[in-house]
């Protein structure tokens, strides 16, 4: 049985796992399964970071942005010196590319933009901190600003080249839900090549039960797609043209709307007003985009497969895009917290899980197509107060945090036992932990 830890323990134990995943400058975003540093949980750590040290967080996104393209991407993975994880900087090989950074070795696709909400959090813990702390937060925000802003133009420009409102990914990875069956259709149309190169899955040795990962199919289209990209050199233009997966991401979208309005607030305290008109407007191009995918049958956003043009409407918790950008007329929150979702009678705690516990397809143990993941959490609760809905960002941080009594850190859990699962220790899960507990 597991033994409940008290907050103060819970905090300390959050501590020693963001310690004991330090790599130097770099956070690992798990000890074993992924021994390098990840775009969208780096973000999230620095979150955490903030609560703990206020130069360290800035040291965080400083290793990040040092991986930045020169287009302004900013790459998924960047590679720390640690081995273990498929596909490596070998099978990436990104150094092709020309706008790839030269002194770093990162792969060659991106993540969701959540990384100005954790400079907006390490402003903020640097001037309530004062003193050193605060001239140093200050410093990095002043210095990075453009490096974040060119993040944000290059999302609105080569991947939203006709001006709608909604990013387009091209790997499921980018979407950070890799295996979400929000993709099963658009990957159903991507089929290895026989000259796929060969590989060894290096995932499976890290968790104890196969079905908790994507199965060797799923992991044969993610190869073909990389193996697409990196033969166009991971070229913008050329990837359109040629990568099997063209998906507009609604969630992803309705992230850069919040970001972006995050980092135009930070433009206008450093003065850089033309900026910050800018990055308002994308914001309000980015929630037009999200709120014209909602299905009118479900309430749900949807998802556009751009290669055959269709819809993709499955029951998964991106389907409160607009909740989380703020376009919800209401009654998303009331789907969100009924039955279908977090009101669901069944579920070990009030949380929204990754598909809706309420549709007979949710697997339970795999990853993206059941359990609840407790970042995803953490962003509605970041959301709900955000929009001035205090009770519903307590009641998110309140399940969260009986969710995370046990202290293990998983990556995902299962829904209706509420038992950790993936990789524990998990330092995401530990620095939204952090953050809760600071609130
Ligand atoms: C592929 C690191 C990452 C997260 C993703 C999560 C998982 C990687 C994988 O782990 O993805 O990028 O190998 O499964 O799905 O959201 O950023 O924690």
């Amino acid at each position: 049985m597991r033994v409940p830890v008290s907050d103060v323990g819970l905090g300390d134990r959050a501590a020693d796992v963001l310690r004991g995943n330090d790599l130097g400058s770099m956070t690992a975003a798990a000890p074993r399964l992924y021994p390098h540093m990840w775009s969208w949980d780096s973000g999230l750590i620095a979150v955490g970071l903030a609560r703990l040290s206020v130069p360290r967080a800035i040291t965080e996104l400083r290793t990040l942005l040092r991986a930045q393209w020169a287009t302004g991407m900013i790459p998924h993975i960047v590679f720390s010196e640690g081995d273990g994880y498929f596909p490596g900087p070998q099978r990436w090989a990104t150094e092709s590319a020309a706008a790839a950074p030269a002194a770093v070795r990162t792969s060659g696709i991106c993540q969701p933009p959540v990384h100005a909400l954790a400079v907006r959090r390490i402003l903020d813990a640097g001037r309530a901190a004062g003193g050193a702390d605060r001239a140093e937060a200050e410093a990095f925000v002043r210095d990075t600003f453009g490096a974040w802003l060119a993040w944000h133009r290059w999302l609105a420009t080569a991947r939203d080249p006709d001006g709608r409102g909604l990013v387009e990914i091209h790997h499921g990875w980018e979407s950070g839900m890799d295996n979400s069956p929000r993709w099963d259709q658009p990957y159903a149309a991507v089929v290895p090549g026989d000259d796929l190169p060969g590989f060894v899955r290096t995932d499976v040795d890290h968790v104890g039960d196969l079905r908790e990962r994507p199965t060797d199919a799923e992991y044969g289209r993610y190869l073909w797609i990389v193996e697409q990209l990196r033969r166009v050199r991971y070229d913008d233009d050329a990837a359109r043209e040629v990568v099997g997966f063209r998906v507009a991401d609604v969630f992803m979208s309705a992230i850069l709307a919040v970001a972006s309005d995050e980092l135009a607030g930070i433009g206008d305290e450093l003065g850089f007003d033309d900026d910050a008109a800018e990055l308002r407007e994308l914001a309000a191009r980015f929630r037009a985009g999200v709120r014209s995918t909602v299905s009118p049958s479900t309430g749900l956003a949807r998802d556009l497969d751009r290669r055959s043009g269709r819809w993709i409407a499955t029951e998964t918790v991106a389907g409160f895009a607009p909740l989380f950008c703020g376009v919800d007329d209401g009654s998303q929150r009331a789907l969100f917290w009924g039955e279908r979702w977090c009101g669901h009678p069944a579920l070990a705690h009030p949380l929204p899980p990754s598909v809706s516990p309420a549709d007979p397809g949710l697997r339970p143990r795999t990853y993206w197509r059941g359990p609840v993941w407790p970042i995803v959490s953490w962003l509605f609760s970041w959301a709900f107060e955000r929009q001035g809905d205090d009770d519903g960002a307590r009641r998110l941080r309140a399940a969260s945090l009986r969710q995370l009594a046990g202290g293990d850190f998983g990556e995902y859990y299962e829904p209706f036992t509420g038992e950790p699962l993936g990789s524990l220790h998990q330092s995401w899960t530990a620095a939204v932990a952090l953050d809760w507990l600071a609130r």
